[in-house]
C-alpha cells in the first residue's frame, strides 16, 4: 500500500464525512436528529462548570462556536472513519461493492446510534456511500489483483518495466488523481449547496413571517407601538423586539423539539395532590398578554441580552394554588425539556405567567416551544423555555446556573443602555443619544444623561408609562457637540433608587456601573 494510496483514502474519506454530515443536515435541518446534536450535547455536558462559566465570562458567545466547531470536527471524523474503512475493504477485496456496502451501511449505523432516528439516519448514510462509490478506482501500479484475468496487464506479457507499461502506470496515476480531486470537489460542493440551500428553505417555509394571528396581542403590540419614543436612529429596536432580533441564551446548541400535542407540564414533589396540565388545558385558561421584559444576568453592563415582546399566556398563581404547595423551603425546581433547571421561591413563582404566544404568534422554537414561564422582574435565567416540569421542594438546591457559581435567581439589576446604534448624527450639527432603561418590577422613573462625563446631568424624555408590571422604557437625548463627549447615562428606579455606581463583572450577579461612552 504506497503513501500516495492512503493520502487519497484520507482525503477521499474526509469528503465523505462532510458528505455525511452535510446529507444529515439536509435531511433533518438544525434538530435534534442532526448527527453533531448528540455529540455537541457530550461536549457541552462533558465540560466542567468553571470552564463553561469562564468561557461566558471571556469569550461570550465565541464559547459556543468553539464547542460547536469541536462537535463538528469530531461527526465528520467519524463518518470519516467509516469511509476510510469502506475504501480500505474496497482495495483489498478490489470489490466497489464492499467498499460502498461498507460506508453506507457503517454511516447508517453511525446516525442511528447517534440520533436514535434510523429514517434519518439515511440522510447521512447515502452522501458518504456515494463519496466511497464514486471516488474509489482500482490501485494503479499496473499489478492486478490475484486471478483478475480481465486485466490488461494479466496476458502474455514478460516485462512489467517496458516503457509503454511505465507511460500506463503514469496516465492511470493522473486518472486517479484527477478522479479523486473531482469527488474531494464534488462533495465540497455538496457541503457548501446544502449548507446554503437549507437556510434558504428554512427562511421560505417561516410559519412566523405572518402577520399576528392573535388580536388581543395585535392590540398590544399597538399600544406599545404609540407609546414608544419617536427615535432618529433607524436600527433601535423601540419598544418591541422583533422575534428574530431577540436575543437567546441556551445551555445546548439545539432547540428541543416539542409540539403542542406532545407538551405537558405536571407539578410533582411536595404537592397536596399531583397535577398534569396538557397545552389544550392551558390554552384554555383565561388568556392575557403582557409585555414582559428579559436580561440575562451574564450579559456586560452594556450588552445586548436586553429585549422586550409582549407575550400571550396565562397566570400560574390559580394553578399553583390548585396543587397545593406544602414542603418547608417554599421553593420550586422548574425544568426545561433541554435538561436545563432552576430554582427559587414558590411566592416568585405564582406571580408568573405561563406563555404560549410571543408578538402575535406561536412562541419559537428558539424561546421555548410551546410553553415557557415568564418571572417578573427576575433575571433570564428564571424563564425556563420548553418547560415541562414544576417540583415543589423540600429543601432548597441550586439550578443549572447556580452549580455553575452564578447567583442569578433574584431581581434585576437597574441599567439604562446606550448601544452603537443610538448614537445618530442628525445632520444638523446635533447628535441624538437613545436607548432603553430596565428595573424589572420597580420600573424607571427617570433617565439622566450627562455630556461632560458626569459633571453635570438632564433628565432623558423617555416613552410613555405602560400598564405592565415588568418592562423596560425608551429615553432620549439631543445635544449640541463640541469636539469629543464623555456621554454618561444613568437610570432612577421607581422607588426612587439611582443605578448602582461601582462598575462590577456580570459574574455571579449581573453588572454594575453606569455606561460611559466617547461621542463626537
Ligand atoms: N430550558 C431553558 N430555559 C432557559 C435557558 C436555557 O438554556 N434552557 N436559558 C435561560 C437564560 S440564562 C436566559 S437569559 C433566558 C433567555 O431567554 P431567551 O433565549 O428567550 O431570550 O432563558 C432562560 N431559560
Ligand atoms: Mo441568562
Amino acid at each position: 500500500m504506497g503513501r500516495g494510496t492512503n493520502q487519497r483514502d484520507t482525503l477521499l474519506a474526509a469528503a465523505a464525512g462532510g458528505a455525511a454530515v452535510a446529507g444529515s443536515y439536509l435531511v433533518t435541518g438544525w434538530a435534534p436528529s442532526f448527527v453533531v446534536r448528540p455529540v455537541d450535547q457530550a461536549i457541552v455536558n462533558l465540560t466542567p462548570g468553571p470552564i463553561v462559566t469562564l468561557a461566558i465570562e471571556t469569550l461570550g458567545d465565541a464559547g459556543h462556536l468553539i464547542h460547536i466547531g469541536m462537535a463538528f470536527a469530531v461527526v465528520v471524523g467519524l463518518f470519516g472513519a467509516v469511509a476510510f474503512a469502506g475504501l480500505r475493504l474496497a482495495a483489498r477485496t478490489d470489490r466497489r461493492a464492499v467498499g460502498v456496502a461498507t460506508a453506507g451501511v457503517g454511516s447508517w449505523l453511525l446516525a442511528a446510534g447517534l440520533t436514535g432516528i434510523s429514517t434519518q439516519a439515511l440522510g447521512a448514510a447515502l452522501p458518504g456511500a456515494a463519496v466511497v462509490g464514486i471516488g474509489w478506482l482500482r490501485s494503479p501500479t499496473g499489478r492486478p489483483p490475484a486471478g483478475d484475468a480481465s486485466s490488461p496487464d494479466a496476458g502474455d506479457s514478460v516485462s512489467g518495466t517496458d516503457s509503454a507499461d511505465a507511460a500506463g502506470l503514469t496516465a492511470g496515476v493522473d486518472a486517479v488523481r484527477r478522479r479523486t480531486l473531482a469527488v474531494v470537489a464534488g462533495a465540497l460542493g455538496f457541503v457548501a449547496a446544502t449548507a446554503v440551500g437549507r437556510r434558504a428553505l428554512a427562511t421560505d417555509d417561516d410559519p412566523l413571517a405572518d402577520a399576528p394571528r392573535s388580536e388581543g396581542a395585535a392590540a398590544r403590540l399597538q399600544e406599545l407601538d404609540d407609546a414608544a419614543l419617536s427615535v432618529e436612529s433607524a436600527d433601535l429596536h423601540d419598544l418591541v423586539s422583533p422575534i428574530g432580533g431577540f436575543y437567546n441564551v441556551d445551555i445546548a446548541e439545539f432547540d428541543p423539539a416539542v409540539t403542542a400535542s406532545e407538551w405537558s407540564l405536571t407539578f410533582t414533589g411536595e404537592t397536596g395532590t399531583d397535577r398534569t396540565v396538557t397545552f389544550d388545558e392551558l390554552t384554555d385558561r383565561p388568556v392575557e398578554h403582557r409585555a414582559i421584559t428579559l436580561r440575562c444576568v451574564g450579559e456586560d453592563l452594556n450588552g445586548r441580552k436586553l429585549d422586550n415582546a409582549v407575550w400571550t399566556g396565562t397566570p400560574i398563581r390559580p394553578l399553583l394554588e390548585s396543587v397545593d404547595p406544602q414542603g418547608d423551603c417554599d421553593c420550586a425546581m422548574l425544568r426545561g425539556e433541554d435538561g436545563y433547571y432552576v430554582q427559587f421561591p414558590v411566592d416568585v413563582l405564582a406571580e408568573g405567567f405561563l406563555a404560549w404566544g410571543m408578538n402575535g404568534k406561536e412562541l419559537p422554537p428558539g424561546h421555548g416551544h410551546p410553553v415557557r414561564v415568564l418571572i417578573p422582574g427576575h433575571w433570564g435565567e428564571t424563564n425556563v423555555k420548553w418547560l415541562s416540569e414544576i417540583e415543589l421542594l423540600r429543601v432548597e438546591d441550586d439550578g443549572y446556573w447556580e452549580e455553575r457559581g452564578w447567583e442569578g435567581t433574584g431581581e434585576v439589576k437597574t441599567v439604562a443602555k446606550l448601544w452603537d446604534e443610538g448614537i445618530t448624527d442628525l445632520g444638523d450639527g446635533r447628535i441624538e443619544l437613545a436607548g432603553h432603561a430596565y428595573a424589572g418590577t420597580r420600573g424607571i422613573e427617570r433617565v439622566e444623561v450627562s455630556t461632560d462625563g458626569g459633571d453635570s446631568w438632564t433628565d432623558a424624555t423617555l416613552s410613555d408609562p405602560l400598564p405592565d408590571a415588568d418592562v423596560w422604557r425608551q429615553w432620549r437625548h439631543v445635544f449640541d457637540p463640541d469636539g469629543e463627549h464623555e456621554v454618561v447615562v444613568r437610570a432612577v428606579d421607581g422607588e426612587g433608587a439611582r443605578q448602582i455606581r461601582a462598575p462590577s463583572d456580570s459574574s455571579p450577579s449581573g453588572a454594575t456601573g453606569w455606561v460611559r461612552r466617547t461621542v463626537g
